[in-house]
């Protein structure tokens, strides 16, 4: 077989044909589904006669073919492993076929497969090929109507996109549903879904005063876990009516829990299919991370009704059209509902970890990428969350309320059509009369960009001089990078007043807070009538998605923690103050000299534990030192063990100067209260357990009795989750074991709640749970098949626990390969993703790379999906 080919962007063409109208029949069945489809296609004026027809198909077994009702002969047509070509066609016709696919072995869960006994579909990007012989391209947009025919008792409930038009009996006890779908849509947003579920019906009355009817399905055991997603879901409708101007368009909005799917959920039109850990919620299975979780990916599935349905993607190099656009409506939404400024220190610190961490190794590419092997490995941090963030700087720029005036125009300019990211921003560009010429690089250049800051303050001429500087590092294939405008939201704050002051730039009088455009690679502020000599609090908000560097002492950074106005950057100053101490503890642990704790960093947390908080959740936010991972993204060579013992070293050292104040903290924060997923009961619960954690990192008694109090209290999932892993992670097993084998028989019935029992035993620190995780995969509940399960046993291991999965002898490496070269031929999209922690091996110590490489080289020796290939080919190149 030959190697897999990347496709261009530079290629783009419009279809030769387009498919106005999509007739299916499916006929259920779980070896041989029949498929059975009409279209009707035209011809594009500009393609001349005679050109051929070419649908992508695969794994189709095709029955019969016909045009216009009259079959073909076998040699007016070809059969491929990648599709169907047709010679000759008239201008506009209809094109009959049927084919047989058989989705029980379906285990790519890509196209139609089968789900604990439940018909479902997963077509993004290139799953509907795996149907039915099509153009399977988001620039085809055809309106639907779907026949399902299933089996009466086995498939009860029969659905796909749009509104039920018709339903009957059949002989042989089957039965069907007709579903029309009148809004034009391509081929990645149909969806069907066929089993034995019940529903939860609720009711949405839109702007205009049209009824919806809003259904969540689930299996019968899970009926009492909607709750909170159908909440979810109506305050997402009525926030993008009042927010974005946008109406839902159909009389009936579903959504499906599954529990195999290999993403979160997803947008198909009037039926979004739902990974059930991505719906499912109830207070003694769900964590508040996971409430807020799903909140937030309902609402996001729900946006993209327009961003990404009614408005589409021309091609997939434009993914970030939709995603970019729509992460950052959800972001913006769950900042409303809950506490904005938390919000946006959560999704910056998981960015500032995860997609930095993406954009500095092999595998880094543009928001826009020129090319690609293969689309699915390209639902990336870097399209979603870095796509988010640009448009959250457009968003900015140009202010709320051109904003809503590009997004009006957008949605109204677009509707029904698949477009372009400079169609949208140039609807910014329209509504704000700016210009983003230079702006778009930040689509096409890959890499975090760099901005190294230095000031100076002149006392007799009372001003203070910003001298930045831009570089963006190169990335595989972006030797050279070009500068990039750069907004960067500042304060000046006066060390003697503790305020922001008053700010002039070139004789302009700007407020307090402003945003300087960096274009060049170098340039110069001048403010000038600066009274007092101040800290320059920089990148408030994280207003650009880049590496700041600015040479703060550890007073300036305990200054800023305890003056900024901006709350973003008041944590953000004390997670710089604990890197410095961290750095030199990491330092230490290298050197064999003994570790001393920073007592400004002590003071720091003194200071913000006695403090009356007027915010519990920032200020756990605060009392959270940075994450091992994002200490390792800091370090120019990742040191696993020195970082872990670093950061333990503080957490004890923390935890002995200042235990009665977390003991007091623990006690003031405890609540019997029924569980809600409420705001300010969460910030409560996770002060509360920030204190227990810092308690347990001692492990004196009272600590591990509060731990196993609150274990076996049983209030709510996130209390006991939180209580049993820092038990699991402690030394103490003569409590720990028999709290988790009492938490794993409450719950073997649960998938979701043994997830977490697997994620939580496979990141303890000590060394014997690679032999663990070896275990575990063979329990029962585990399985291969199941993603969710690869990920929070295998994905949680390599990704949650760098002192074991770095072990010095390479046994975590091969265990992950292992996985990887079996999944390769179960499900390509899982094992692409697993194998990314082996992909970063450039950032270790020599013998670690050679291990890495060692097992990169052995996945590489298999016969590979496109998937894996092409992320191993680029990890070693
Ligand atoms: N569009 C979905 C994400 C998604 C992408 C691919 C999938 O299958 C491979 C599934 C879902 C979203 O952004 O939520
Ligand atoms: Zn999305």
């Amino acid at each position: 077989m030959s190697e897999p080919q990347p496709i261009f962007l530079s290629d783009y063409r419009p279809p030769a044909y387009r498919v106005t109208r999509t007739e299916l029949t499916f006929d259920l069945d779980p070896h041989a589904t029949r498929v059975k489809a009409r279209l009707h296609i035209e011809r594009h004026p500009e393609h001349e006669a005679g050109t051929p027809l070419e649908l992508d198909g695969e794994r189709l077994v095709l029955k019969r073919i016909a045009i216009d009702g009259q079959p073909l002969e076998p040699d007016e047509y070809q059969v491929g492993e990648a599709g169907l070509v047709v010679h000759r066609v008239p201008k506009a016709f209809l094109l009959d076929t049927e084919v047989e696919i058989a989705p029980d072995g379906n285990t790519a869960l890509s196209g139609l497969y089968r789900s604990s006994g439940m018909f479902c579909t997963q077509c993004e990007a290139e799953g509907f090929r795996r149907i039915t012989f099509y153009p399977d391209r988001p620039d085809v947009m055809a309106s639907f109507s779907t026949t399902v025919i299933g089996d009466a008792e086995r498939e009860p409930v029969l659905l796909s996109n749009g509104n039920p038009v018709e339903r009957g009996e059949l002989p042989g006890e089957r039965h069907f549903v007709t579903w029309e779908d009148p809004h034009p849509k391509p081929s990645y947003l149909f969806a069907l879904v066929a089993g034995d579920l019940r529903k939860v019906e609720d009711a949405f009355t839109t702007m205009s005063g049209r009824d919806v009817t809003l259904q969540i399905w689930v299996e019968e055991e899970n009926l009492d876990k909607t709750e909170h997603a159908m909440a979810s879901l109506k305050r997402a409708m009525r926030w993008d009516e009042q927010t974005y101007g946008r109406e839902y368009d159909l009389d009936l909005f579903m959504i499906v829990a599954v529990n195999d799917f290999n993403m979160g959920a997803m947008e198909n039109k009037g039926l979004n299919i739902f990974n059930s850990a991505a719906v499912l919620t109830h207070p003694r299975t769900a964590t508040d991370a996971a409430f807020q979780r799903v909140e937030g990916i309902v609402a996001h599935e729900y946006f993209h009704n327009w961003s990404g349905n009614r408005v589409t993607c021309r091609d997939w190099f434009q993914l970030s059209l939709k995603e970019g656009f729509t992460v950052f409506r959800d972001q913006c939404f769950s900042a409303d509902i809950n506490s904005a400024p938390v919000k946006r220190i959560e999704d910056v610190a998981f960015f500032r970890t995860a997609q930095f961490a993406e954009d500095a190794g092999p595998t880094a590419h543009p928001v826009r990428p020129d090319h690609y092997i293969e689309i699915g490995n390209f639902y990336t941090l870097t399209i979603y969350e870095k796509g988010a963030e640009i448009v959250r700087m457009l968003s900015n720029l140009v202010g709320k309320e051109a904003f809503r005036r590009g997004s009006d125009l957008y949605f109204e300019r677009f509707d029904g059509q698949a477009v372009t990211i400079e169609d949208f921003v140039g609807c910014m560009a329209e509504a704000s009369g700016q210009d983003f010429e230079q702006f778009m690089r930040w689509y096409s250049q890959a890499g975090t960009p760099q901005i190294d800051a230095h000031g100076e303050y002149d006392y007799a001429n009372a001003e203070y001089r910003l001298i930045l500087r831009q570089r963006t590092p190169a990335t595989p294939g972006q030797p050279e990078k070009q500068a990039l405008h750069i907004p960067v939201r500042l304060g000046l704050v006066g060390t003697k007043s503790g305020r922001d002051l008053p700010l002039t730039l070139e004789g302009e009088t700007l407020g307090t807070d402003t945003v300087i455009h960096l274009r060049e690679e170098e340039q110069e502020f001048l403010f000038t009538e600066v009274s007092e000599a101040p800290v320059p609090s920089l990148l408030r908000g994280f207003s650009a998605p880049v590496k700041l560097h600015f040479p703060y002492s550890r007073e300036d950074l305990a200054f800023l923690q305890a003056h900024d106005t901006d709350g973003f950057n008041r944590w953000d100053a004390g997670q710089r103050l604990s890197l410095l101490a961290l750095d030199d503890l990491i330092a230490a642990h290298r050197n064999g000299v003994e570790k001393v704790m920073d007592p400004r960093v002590v003071e720091a947390f003194r200071v913000l534990l006695e403090a009356q908080p007027d915010d519990k959740a920032i200020l756990a936010q605060m009392l959270t030192l940075p994450s091992e991972a994002y200490i390792a993204e800091q370090q120019p060579l990742v040191d696993v063990d020195a970082i872990h013992a670093a950061r333990t070293f503080v957490r004890q050292g923390l935890a002995l100067a200042l235990r009665d104040d977390f003991l007091r903290i623990y006690r003031e924060n405890q609540d019997d209260a029924p569980y809600a997923p409420e705001p300010e009961q969460i910030a409560r619960r996770s002060l509360k357990n920030v204190a227990l954690a810092y308690l347990m990192a001692i492990e004196d008694e009272d600590a591990v009795q509060l731990a196993r109090e609150q274990f076996e209290a049983d209030h709510n999932m996130t209390d006991v989750r939180h209580a049993l892993t820092l038990l699991v992670h402690s030394s103490r097993s003569d409590i720990a074991d028999p709290a988790l084998k009492t938490f794993g028989e409450t719950w073997a019935h649960d998938p979701l709640v043994m997830d977490q029992w697997f994620a939580i035993q496979v990141t303890r620190p000590q060394p014997d749970v690679l032999d663990r995780v070896r275990f575990l995969m063979a329990h029962p509940a585990f399985s291969l098949k199941n993603p969710n399960k690869v990920r929070a046993l295998i994905g949680t291991f390599a990704n949650q626990n760098p002192v074991n999965f770095h072990r010095a002898d390479g046994a975590g490496y091969r265990l992950l390969a292992d996985t990887v070269i079996e999944l390769n031929r179960l499900n390509p999209e899982i094992a692409a993703r697993l194998v990314t922690p082996l992909t970063h091996w450039a950032r270790f110590d020599e013998d670690r790379q050679a291990l890495m490489k060692g097992e990169l080289e052995r996945i590489r020796a298999e016969k590979l999906s496109p998937n894996v290939y092409e992320l191993v080919e680029k990890a070693l190149a």
